[in-house]
């Protein structure tokens, strides 16, 4: 199998969530039969769904596998498990998520997977920094991730600057 393009988004609220996504975006480039070819930046933002929770660190990773889609979730559920994720409850606060936001230009609808992500056109933390990573990118409906990110542009979701420049 030719290696696929695919974006994952990742988002944490718990436990420093900038060094928890960070840690993460270094291993995502260790998943067997994949390599990482870009991150976007960091970004900061309010949490969506229950306010009465830390804000979040959001970002997106572009990768090229040759795992298949639920193998490649496997290994995405294993890496929220390493980083000790408590499900307490829906849109609540996490140490890490990853969603397997794009497959190439495959659609899947399971039970266990739904590719593209069903909420990510319309989240700013996940539509701006693919918009980042990825400007020319279209949806398996060819809609452009540029295009899509535009009206969710905001002042509130806010570019992390790294810490130890270089
Ligand atoms: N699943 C189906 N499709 C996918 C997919 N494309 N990627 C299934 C990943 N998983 C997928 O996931 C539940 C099940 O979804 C998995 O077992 C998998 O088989 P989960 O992450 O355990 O469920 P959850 O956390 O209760 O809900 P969900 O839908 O993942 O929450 P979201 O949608 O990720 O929202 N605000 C800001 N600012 N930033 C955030 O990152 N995140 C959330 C969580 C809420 N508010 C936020 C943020
Ligand atoms: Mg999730």
């Amino acid at each position: 199998m030719l290696p696929v393009d695919v974006y994952v988004g990742l988002g944490s609220n718990l436990d420093d969530p900038a060094s928890q996504v960070r840690r993460a975006l270094e291993t995502l480039g260790e998943l067997p039969l994949t390599q990482r070819v870009g991150v976007s930046s960091l970004y900061a933002s309010r949490p969506v769904g229950p306010q009465d929770q830390p804000d979040y660190i959001n970002a997106v990773a572009h990768l090229a596998t040759r795992l298949s889609p639920l193998a490649l979730l496997d290994q995405l559920q294993a890496l929220e498990q390493r980083h000790r994720r408590v499900r307490r409850r829906h849109w609540g606060p996490r140490t890490l998520d990853l969603d397997l936001l794009l497959f190439g230009k495959r659609v899947i609808a399971t039970p266990r997977l739904r590719v593209p992500h069903p909420e990510m056109s319309a989240r700013p933390f996940v539509m701006v920094p693919l918009a980042e990573l990825a400007p020319a990118l279209t949806l398996p409906d060819g809609r452009s991730v540029t295009t899509l990110a535009e009206p969710l542009r905001s002042p509130e979701l806010i570019k992390v600057l790294p810490d130890h420049p270089g």
